[in-house]
């Protein structure tokens, strides 16, 4: 067997810490990562940087980076066997975010549609790093030569940008960066709002009730569930284009039970919203549970993440060190 087809493969992802995680970032992201961690080397990490893209409350910020990494190790995510870290304990990300802004062409960064929305919802506040978020992605990604990343629907447009540079990078100099795949599931790839079922469940959402939020206990859920937008025909079918909200919670409730959309679909013959609500928020209830112990539980020893933290980031750095010395060779920087 050659080197190349016995080295693992490489997977990196993350999630900004700018809120509790919504089922959205569960169903489409968080809960891939543990299950990816047999077959692929895997690196994960909080994206504390790009959560300084929107303003943030200092004190809110720190806690949220510490809660998100305990609610990724209550999800599964195993220490031993993956990196776990925050973006901003390996400085070797944003130094080759520079080289990387230096390769991304004005144009493409003006036609992503995270920019475009993110400008509108925050007019006061269309800055610089909003502009060049995607350059930071990249850099998180080629900066492992990862593979592989598993993210949502919603950040395809990002990884495609993420390949174009790599892509350029390596034609201007010479072979560096390993173009990365995105690893977007079938299923919940968009989970949409509960309240607005034309748009994606987005934990900085202002309204409450359009997500679902992973600490939510169940008489929470229940009622969020109840209260969810779907239409006036009465009808439990998956027809996302006519029945966005009826389709956004069979999709859920399929994930959680593993039921197929037909049999969700006969499950509810004949029976009225409400009877399909509570059994929705049920399953979400009953699925969360164990996550929410562990969460729970780790969270109440800081120590203890802090420590995963401390070694994830050493780990990374390691890795990540050594291309930043290899890219500022490549293009010229003066290495004495
Ligand atoms: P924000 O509201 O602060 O923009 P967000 O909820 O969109 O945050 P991110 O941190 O940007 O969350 O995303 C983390 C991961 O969750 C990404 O891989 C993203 O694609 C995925 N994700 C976010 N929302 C959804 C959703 N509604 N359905 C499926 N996947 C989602
Ligand atoms: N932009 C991503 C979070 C993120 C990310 C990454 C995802 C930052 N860097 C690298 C995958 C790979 C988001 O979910 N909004």
């Amino acid at each position: 067997m050659s080197e190349q087809s016995e080295r693992k493969r490489v997977i990196l992802s993350g999630i900004q810490p700018t809120g509790t995680f919504t089922l959205g970032n569960y169903i489409g992201a968080v809960r891939n990562w543990a299950k990816l961690q047999d077959q692929f080397n895997c690196l994960y990490m909080v994206a504390d940087l790009h959560a300084l893209t929107v303003r943030q409350d200092p004190a809110a910020l720190r806690r949220n980076t510490r809660e998100a990494a305990a609610m990724l190790l209550a999800a599964g995510i195993d220490p031993a066997q993956s990196i776990l870290f925050v973006q901003s304990h390996v400085p070797a990300h944003t130094q080759l975010n520079w080289i990387l802004c230096c390769n991304a062409q004005f144009g493409e960064l003006s036609r992503m549609t995270q920019f475009k929305d993110k400008s509108a919802k925050h007019p006061d506040n269309v800055n610089g790093g909003l502009f060049t978020y995607p350059a930071l992605m990249a850099a998180d990604i080629l900066i492992y030569n990862a593979d592989l990343v598993p993210v949502g629907q919603d950040q395809t447009q990002h990884l495609e940008l993420a390949r174009n540079v790599a892509q350029r990078f390596n034609n201007a100099y010479s072979p560096t960066f390993t173009l990365p795949e995105g690893y977007v599931t079938k299923e919940g790839a968009k989970i949409m709002s509960l309240a607005d079922p034309t748009h994606k469940m987005s934990k900085s959402d202002t309204n409450v009730n359009a997500f679902i939020l992973l600490t939510d206990d169940r008489d929470t859920i229940t009622r969020k569930f109840k209260r969810a937008v779907t239409d006036s025909d009465g009808v439990v079918r998956y027809d996302p284009a006519n029945k966005p909200g009826v389709s956004n919670l069979i999709a859920i409730y399929h994930i959680f039970t593993g039921k197929s959309i037909e049999e969700v679909e006969r499950e509810f013959d004949g029976q009225g919203y409400g009877v399909f609500k509570e059994a929705v928020g049920a399953a979400v209830a009953d699925g969360l549970a164990p996550i929410q112990g562990e969460y729970a539980r780790i969270l109440a020893d800081k120590a203890y993440v802090d420590g995963v933290l401390k070694e994830g980031a050493a780990a990374a750095s390691r890795i990540a060190d050594r291309m930043i010395q290899k890219v500022y060779r490549k293009v010229g920087l003066l290495q004495l």
